[in-house]
């Protein structure tokens, strides 16, 4: 039974066309025939919608967190609008921060931006593949002198690593950290399958996961 935050995003992301289907090439080089891009919920209602399921997500996962970090750039209206939502819907006023790209070396200097890094840091991301991305954050965290204690995203890819049978979510869990996503490939597929009228793409979306999946 698919959670109602995972359906209402799910169903979110396909208004958007967050989720798109057609054959796209992943940062580890893999052909899916899926792409899931966080930047189409760029109105005001979407990015409402969406940070209350990870707001959900996360309250409903039970997971301990001091505070929440957003990495550039993706992460950084999502920790915002997330940090936004568990204070108004939920009561948990966290503090937030984030990272530029590019270390800054007028004014307030350095490479992080808002509340300082510090206790238990729940990051917030978009995705997860391989994850690649996710290592920087960490050594973000780490080099603060804070524990990373989660990572919460929109859709976990479920695939294995390039060098590992594992989900590049498992080996992110392996190091201790708890994993909250929204949805993951197969909360996808079985909604997908579903609908009355499943959609053409379902059958290769099956075989990628099949292919890669952990
Ligand atoms: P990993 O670093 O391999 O975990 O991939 C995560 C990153 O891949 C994301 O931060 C995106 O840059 C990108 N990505 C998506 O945004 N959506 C997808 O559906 C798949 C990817 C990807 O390239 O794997």
């Amino acid at each position: 039974m698919l959670k109602s935050f995972t359906t209402r995003f799910l169903q979110l992301a396909l208004d958007r066309e967050a989720l798109r289907f057609g054959n796209f090439t992943l940062k580890s080089g893999r052909e899916s025939p899926y792409f899931f891009n966080a930047g189409e919920f760029s109105t005001g209602a979407a990015i409402d919608t969406l940070s209350r399921c990870y707001a959900e997500a996360i309250v409903d996962a039970g997971v301990e967190f001091d505070m929440l970090f957003g990495p550039a750039y993706k992460g950084i209206p999502l920790a915002t609008a997330v940090a936004l939502s568990l204070s108004r819907d939920h009561g948990i006023d966290v503090p937030f921060a984030y990272n530029r790209k590019e270390a800054k070396r007028h004014g307030e200097g350095g490479v992080l931006v808002g509340a300082p890094l510090a206790g238990r840091v729940l990051i917030v991301d978009d995705v997860i593949s391989a994850g690649t991305s996710i290592g920087e954050a960490l050594d973000i965290i780490a080099d603060a002198g804070a524990t990373a204690t989660g990572v919460a995203i929109a859709l976990d890819r479920q695939e294995r690593g390039t060098e590992d049978e594992r989900s590049a979510v498992q080996v992110v869990e392996s190091r201790g950290l708890q994993v909250v996503s929204i949805a993951s490939l197969q909360d996808l597929i079985d909604w997908l399958a579903s609908h009355d009228r499943p959609p053409a793409s379902l059958d290769a979306v099956i075989g990628y996961q099949q292919r890669y999946g952990a």
